[in-house]
């Protein structure tokens, strides 16, 4: 794909395994996979993927942008609009005195994200279960992710199993892991995350943090080198 890529952001030819969990081997695939859905509802409840199955099927063709600076390009996924979700099973649990403003997505492996509502409804952002015409993978998110083309990667929530409704900002919570969470709050990510805007840090613009960004990368890069091939 020839189009411009978003400020400050370099092709990669593969989309690579990258987050906070490269430590750790993917979650394993649970029989009967849930999402629990908490917060501003009428009552905690757990959505199965049957639910998910009751929605519209979508495809968006989209590029993945690492805030730390490489872009993937050209991935195609499959799934149901987060606004479908919405709309049709989230929404009506919440009390109509209520007004949900953010949203805490969780991964199995911890990881947290916090989005403004605003942003979710976006209609390209999907719950995606199929990336390039097969299954997600371990590595990019079984059984189902977020997937947000607007925003940085950090927002597209692999493994998603929490969707947690707020009707002010939470506390940000980046990670169920105390160390985790210490470290990812020291990079103060910016709330919105918008690609085209160049929202990376929460406090300084987007063109100043690129090189501390990238040469952190590389950390992450020989990390990935020495994980053992895949079988
Ligand atoms: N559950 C979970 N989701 C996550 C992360 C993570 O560490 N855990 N990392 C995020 C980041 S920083 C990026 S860039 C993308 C990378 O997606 P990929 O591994 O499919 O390339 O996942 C995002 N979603
Ligand atoms: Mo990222």
């Amino acid at each position: 794909m020839s189009q411009k890529l978003p400020p400050g952001q370099y092709p990669i030819r593969v989309l690579p395994r990258f987050g906070a969990h490269l430590t750790e081997p993917p979650p394993p695939l649970l029989d009967d996979p849930v999402i629990e859905v908490a917060g501003a509802v009428d009552r905690p409840f757990s959505l199965r993927m049957a639910d998910l199955a009751s929605l519209e099927r979508r495809e968006v063709s989209a590029d993945l942008h690492c805030v730390s600076g490489w872009s993937a390009t050209d991935l195609h996924w499959e799934g149901v609009r987060f606004v479908d979700l919405y709309r049709r099973v989230l929404e009506p649990s919440v009390p109509s005195a209520s007004t949900v403003t953010h949203v805490v997505l969780g991964g199995l492996d911890g990881y947290r994200a916090t989005l403004l509502l605003e942003d979710l409804l976006a209609g390209n952002v999907l719950v995606a279960d199929r990336l390039d015409g097969r299954p997600l993978d371990g590595d990019h998110g079984a059984p189902v992710r977020l997937v947000s083309p607007d925003q940085y990667g950090y927002m597209s929530v692999k493994h998603l199993c929490l969707i947690e409704l707020h009707e002010r900002a939470p506390t940000r919570r980046y990670h169920r892991r105390r160390r985790a969470q210490a470290t990812l709050s020291l990079l103060a990510p910016h709330p919105r995350a918008r690609v085209w805007q160049e929202e990376r840090h929460r406090l300084l613009p987007g063109w100043l943090v690129r090189p501390v960004y990238r040469s952190a990368v590389t950390v992450v890069w020989r990390f990935n080198a020495k994980r053992p091939a895949r079988q």
